[in-house]
């Protein structure tokens, strides 16, 4: 299970810009994986695909009757709700294409069109992601989705689909998240850090620092990947933190070898 940070694969400031670069190693990472035999399921995050609007619009409370907004592309947060949803699976389309171009065959599965309600019990099926071909790459993303009361619309995280995929599919070994612009968990702000501030193993009773960019981001920031995290952790599966920028890192780490990251331990 390999989530990709919204952070490593958009850059994170500027609506709706991938990484391209990025996104075309992480793919071709994904093929050599999977030369291994290793199935692998990717869920990634939305970056500037989807948090800075959804954040302008509020999408993260909900329908809210009073609040108004023009933003001179839309007039409605039921507006923004479509948007968002399209510029998501405009991120979606270029991972998949790229998917492609390395051979493999990936399925897209919007969460819009089968999950709704948030948080780590959203409601979907997720016997839609269970294959046994390795060639066959389901993929999934953050995205807006129904919620069942007053409420309407709401934010689910790419971070608690993956931590549900991990937790409830049969078999999965390990989860990986490749992150953007840090090599794993820090003790300290990320700008002060040093290679000796990476924390290699992490449990509830070590400190971490990160940074959660409120102001850009409609969830969690590290520290609900930390908590979905340990959640995985707890159930038996590999959890780890990698630097997506070298992602050499998570085929040294398949394959037995020295890698730089952390270790989310039981
Ligand atoms: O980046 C957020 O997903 P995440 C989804 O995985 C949207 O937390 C649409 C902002």
């Amino acid at each position: 299970m390999v989530k990709f940070g919204g952070a490593l694969i958009t850059k994170k400031d500027k609506q709706s810009v991938a990484h391209l670069e990025i996104i075309k190693n992480l793919c071709s990472t994904v093929k050599e994986i999977t030369e291994e035999g290793i199935q692998v399921i990717i869920v990634h995050g939305a970056g500037s695909f989807g948090h800075l609007k959804a954040k302008q619009w509020r999408l993260n409370e909900g329908y809210l009757p009073e609040f108004k907004l023009s933003d001179g592309t839309c007039s409605s947060q039921r507006e923004a709700v479509v948007d968002v949803r399209k510029d998501m699976l405009t991120l979606n389309g270029i991972v998949v294409s790229e998917l492609r171009k390395v051979g493999l065959n990936p399925i897209p599965h919007p969460p819009h069109e089968w999950a709704s309600n948030l948080g780590p019990k959203f409601t979907g099926d997720l016997v839609r992601f269970q294959s046994d071909d390795v060639g066959t790459i389901h993929v999934t993303f953050g995205d807006v989705v129904d919620v069942d009361d007053q409420t309407e619309f709401g934010i689910l995280s790419g971070d608690d689909i993956v931590a549900r995929l991990s937790i409830e599919l049969p078999g999965v070994e390990s989860l990986v998240f490749a992150m953007g612009g840090v090599d794993g968990l820090l003790k300290v702000p990320p700008h002060l850090a040093t290679d000796e501030d990476l924390i290699e193993n992490w449990s509830p009773d070590v400190s971490y620092e990160g940074l959660h960019q409120a102001d850009i981001d409609v969830t969690g920031g590290i520290g609900l990947k930390i908590n979905r995290g340990h959640l995985v952790a707890k159930s038996g599966v590999n959890v780890h933190l990698i630097n997506g920028e070298y992602p050499e890192r998570i085929l040294n780490l398949i394959r037995n070898q020295d890698w730089i990251g952390t270790t989310i331990l039981r």
